[in-house]
């Protein structure tokens, strides 16, 4: 573990990632809804809002892109990742190293652990390489820290994440992204399991104003760090509103209903 405090991640201690690796990870399907979400371009102009810590994308956005927006968009270089054609057991492959993700100009990076997969071992191994290479460089080191595997069942109970929380100390992440366990007491369990390690909520599939913010602000009340968000955010018509509120109750604390007024009131996904 590094002091991050002082890092690009993080603003008073809070992260707020913007993810856009679905492209990757799901497919088109997660651009049908809002077709312009294809374009990297609309993601890295969301990303300069001042509530987004740093944009997580693979290597080929990275690259493609990342060069217009190096002057306004923090960069966390997601390392590995897998398509959704991929039907064997949980895996993800190394699309790039820390040393590459430097040179683009990446100053944190991110890695998926699938705890529970017949693939763990070489996962945990190959995370130790991106670890140590990263943290050597004084980059903070995020894990996806996603249980899940042909042999795990019930992957989402709140044991199962706070395990996976604490799977990101254990291993040496400075950052574990984690689903929602389902209440604030179980969210506060995984805070205290994750121990220095610093908690975020993976956003999920897109929900309304009002369920979305209120998962977040539970995080941040039990503790937890912020949030590392794609589709909460990216599939919706205006992404900058939800920005807004996001800003609201991560960095100043805010309730759902007083960020949701800032923002402008509160709409469902439907009436956007
Ligand atoms: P979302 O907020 O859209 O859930 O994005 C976070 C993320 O971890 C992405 O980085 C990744 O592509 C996706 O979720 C993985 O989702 P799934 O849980 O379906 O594998």
């Amino acid at each position: 573990m590094i002091p991050i405090d002082d890092s690009p991640l993080t603003r008073d201690g809070k992260v707020l990632i913007l993810a856009y690796d679905h492209g990757l990870e799901h497919g088109p399907v997660d651009f049908e809804d809002v077709p312009e979400s294809a374009n990297p371009e609309r993601v890295f102009d969301v990303a300069t809002h001042d509530a987004v810590t740093s944009v997580a994308v693979q290597k080929g956005i990275a690259e493609a892109y990342y060069p217009s927006y190096e002057d306004e968009v923090d960069l966390l270089a997601k390392l590995n990742g897998t398509s959704n054609l991929w039907r064997g057991e949980h895996d993800s492959a190394v699309n790039w190293t820390v040393d590459y993700a430097r040179e683009i100009g990446a100053t944190s990076v991110g890695f998926t652990v699938y705890g529970g997969s017949d693939h763990e071992i070489e996962m945990v191994e190959e995370f130790r390489d991106a670890q140590e290479a990263a943290h050597r460089n004084d980059m903070p080191v995020v894990m996806w820290s996603y249980p899940r595997g042909a042999g795990l069942r019930n992957a989402k109970t709140p044991e199962t994440i706070a395990y996976a929380a604490r799977l990101g100390l254990e291993l040496g992440a400075d950052v574990a992204k984690v689903k929602y366990p389902g209440t604030q007491d179980a969210m506060e369990e995984t805070v205290r399991m994750a121990g220095k390690t610093k908690v975020v909520m993976s956003g999920g599939s897109k929900r309304s104003d009002e369920a979305f913010l209120s998962n977040v602000k539970s995080v941040i009340d039990a503790g937890g760090a912020g949030l590392a968000v794609g589709r909460n955010v990216f599939q919706r018509e205006n992404p900058e509103r939800i920005l807004d509120a996001l800003e609201k109750v991560i960095f100043e604390e805010s309730s759902v209903e007083e960020a949701l007024e800032a923002a402008g009131g509160a709409a469902t996904p439907e009436a956007e």
